[in-house]
């Protein structure tokens, strides 16, 4: 007799970390002067100030870039919106929104530095991509002297870990009738006095620290360690190129005894001759804030003139429009096709 198929218990409710929205944003964030501005102009093609000192910038500057996609271009390409027998006029790209955020020090949560205005903008974003400085080049000032990515994302995620706690202990005193909540704040707590990030408390299967409920208030609270992260390694041109560099193997370590989380070593350079990194750092960002997307043509919904593609939470629900362009949809790893 063939083995029983073993069952399976669907998970339902709160299932992520999160803002439920299609207009999603990511903030670049880390130390002054280690390359985020460089970053946020080769990645929107602006040319904001980048210059080599400390709190260069101040006001976060917020562009929208088009997300790459092969799939996307070989749709396009084969119902060319130029042909003549098409109607399309208008290609609707895919998009992500980039924050380029203030440079964060050691007190930040205190307000050393530029302080507690910096990491509103941090509030504010649903996705982080840390940028950690492994270029050496004694020209560029660094705030703490030396390069040592270690050090540095150790100060910036005890800055976070701190505002988190301020806030969770704000919600723990001033909502004492609301139970539930302030058992979540007292979760959160204990949680961040182990050293641990909110984040990690998901997608580590039954063994999930937060509960449905207890999401839910995260959710509310826009905590800065819940936020999903990304780490991106600010590399030489000579290092990148020949794909070594001392700092690379202890962030590794640190990133995987961290949680894990994707890590992408990449070169601000213009003469680089290898494949840039930034298509990979875009598409990475716009997937991890679980956003998904399907491609659409000329219906009711596109526009009758349209290539779209259309973004949304992957924790949304689809729904059966009914009309008659778009009515199937295919789900395949994490884009949902519609014929
Ligand atoms: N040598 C070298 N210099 C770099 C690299 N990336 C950025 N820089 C320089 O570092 C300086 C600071 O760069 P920014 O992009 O302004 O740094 P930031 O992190 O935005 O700094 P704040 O806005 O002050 O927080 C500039 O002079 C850049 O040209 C790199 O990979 N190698
Ligand atoms: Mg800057």
């Amino acid at each position: 007799m063939p083995p029983k198929k073993e069952e399976t218990t669907e998970r339902l409710g709160a299932w992520a970390l999160g803002r439920f929205s299609n207009r999603l944003k990511v903030g670049i964030v880390g130390l002054p002067n280690v390359g985020k501005s460089t970053l946020y102009n080769t990645l929107t093609k602006c040319a904001i100030p980048a210059e080599n000192f400390p709190f260069c910038t101040i006001d976060p500057n917020e562009t929208r870039v088009n997300v790459p996609d092969e799939r996307f271009d070989w749709l396009v390409k084969t119902y060319t919106p130029q042909a003549p027998d098409s109607h399309c006029k208008s290609i609707v790209h895919p998009w992500l929104e980039i924050c380029d955020i203030a440079g964060l020090v050691k007190g930040a949560a205190q307000g050393a530095g530029l302080g507690n205005a910096f990491l509103s903008h941090i509030r504010a974003v649903d996705g982080i991509m840390h940028v950690l400085r492994a270029f050496e080049d004694p020209d560029i000032v660094h705030v703490e002297d030396k390069v040592d990515p270690i050090r540095d994302i150790e100060i910036i995620t005890a800055e976070l870990r701190e505002k988190d706690k301020a806030k969770a202990n704000s919600n723990a005193a001033t909502k004492k009738e609301w139970q539930a909540e302030v058992d979540t704040a007292n979760k959160v707590l204990q949680w961040l006095a182990e050293g641990k990030e909110v984040r990690l408390g998901v997608g580590v299967g039954d063994a999930d620290y937060w509960t449905t409920k207890d999401i839910q208030f995260l959710n509310d609270w826009m905590l800065l360690t819940a936020k999903p992260a990304l780490f991106l390694v600010n590399l030489s041109e000579e290092d990148y190129k020949r794909k070594k560099n001392k700092f690379l193997k202890p962030i590794h370590d640190w990133v995987q005894s961290h949680g894990g989380g994707t890590i992408i070593p990449y070169s601000d350079s213009k003469e680089n001759e290898v494949p840039s990194a930034l298509p990979k750092i875009i598409k990475t960002a716009f997937a991890m804030c679980h956003l998904i997307y399907y491609d659409e043509r000329g219906s009711d919904c596109a526009g009758p003139e349209e290539f779209k593609r259309w973004e949304f939470d992957a924790g949304e629900y689809i729904t059966h429009r009914g009309d008659t362009e778009a009515s199937i949809f295919f789900i395949v790893s994490g884009s949902v096709a519609c014929m």
